[in-house]
């Protein structure tokens, strides 16, 4: 898997995503887009990786949509531009394997956007968090202003995109925008650590356990209670639950094979 602004790694099932684009931050032109769209597809279809850490190259995790290109834009294009970077990162919350970033520096707009189309949020203490696009005559375009509101409250949300406000990695953590903080050369490991437990259980329980916490979280509590019932239910016909119960009962270590 080659791509021109994206790496990819697999070392023991667990998929490492760099977008590398160092020079620009790791701004999100339409290359790095397109190689990201492609590079999630790839992933979903590979057997070998069971999680995803998505990261950036150098001192930036992603600082944004790249300015430049959308400057002269018109609005027209400034709509296809934000639905395109809105189509690459639902493919990341709907993939059925789950995503960590783990945020190593600058996650602005886009950036911060693209961090909370992942499960699981990582930070490294010098990760900055933050939606400056009212600052640039925008608003947020790749579903910022949901997925934050959504994540923090609508009233945080809105504190942080009306003021363009950068938060440290530490506040991020106290409105639960991340899941947690680490000194920056203990990022990587702390993500395959995490990452590591992930591969250790069932994958078909993780995915469906995904699945109905994404899609129940969208609808009511009577039909997202259902969604979990029926997936529940679908364990029960995977050869991954009679093992994880038979070994229990045995008081062995289980050894699950459904991918
Ligand atoms: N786009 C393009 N280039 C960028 C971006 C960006 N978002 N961020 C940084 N760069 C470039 C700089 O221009 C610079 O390039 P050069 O070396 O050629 O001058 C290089 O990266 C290094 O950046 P700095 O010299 O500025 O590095 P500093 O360490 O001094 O500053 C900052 C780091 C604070 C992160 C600073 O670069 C910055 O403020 N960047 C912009 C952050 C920002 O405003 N991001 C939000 C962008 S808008 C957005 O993401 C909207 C998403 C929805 C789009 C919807 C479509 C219509």
């Amino acid at each position: 898997m080659q791509f021109e602004t994206l790496t990819i790694a697999i070392e023991n099932r667990i998929g490492i995503l760099t977008v590398n684009r160092p020079k620009a931050l790791n701004a999100l032109n339409s290359q790095v887009l397109e190689d990201l769209e492609k590079a999630v597809e790839a992933i979903e279809a590979n057997k070998e990786i069971d999680v995803v850490i998505l990261t950036g190259e150098g001192k930036a995790f992603v600082a944004g949509a790249d300015i430049t290109e959308m400057k002269d834009m018109n609005a027209d294009e400034g709509r296809t531009f934000g639905a395109y970077g809105m189509h690459v990162f639902r493919k990341i919350e709907l993939s059925s394997k789950p995503y960590i970033a783990a945020v190593n520096g600058f996650a602005l707009g886009g950036g911060c956007e693209l961090a909370m189309s992942c499960d699981i949020r990582v930070a490294s203490e010098k990760a900055k968090f933050g939606q400056p696009e009212v600052g640039l005559g925008i608003t947020p375009g790749f579903a910022g202003t949901q997925r934050l509101a959504r994540l923090v409250g609508t009233g945080k949300a809105k504190e942080l995109i009306f003021t363009a406000d950068i938060i440290s990695a530490v506040e991020a953590e106290k409105i639960g925008l991340v899941n947690a903080v680490v000194a920056p050369d203990d990022l990587m490991q702390t993500a395959k650590t995490m990452a590591e437990k992930i591969v250790a259980n069932a994958q078909l329980s993780v995915r469906y356990a995904k699945s109905a916490i994404n899609r129940g979280s969208e609808t009511d509590i009577e039909t997202a209670m259902v969604i979990e019932q029926d997936l529940f239910g679908l364990c029960f016909a995977t050869e991954d639950q009679k093992e994880g119960m038979t070994a229990f009962v045995e008081k062995r270590a289980p050894k699950f094979v459904t991918r």
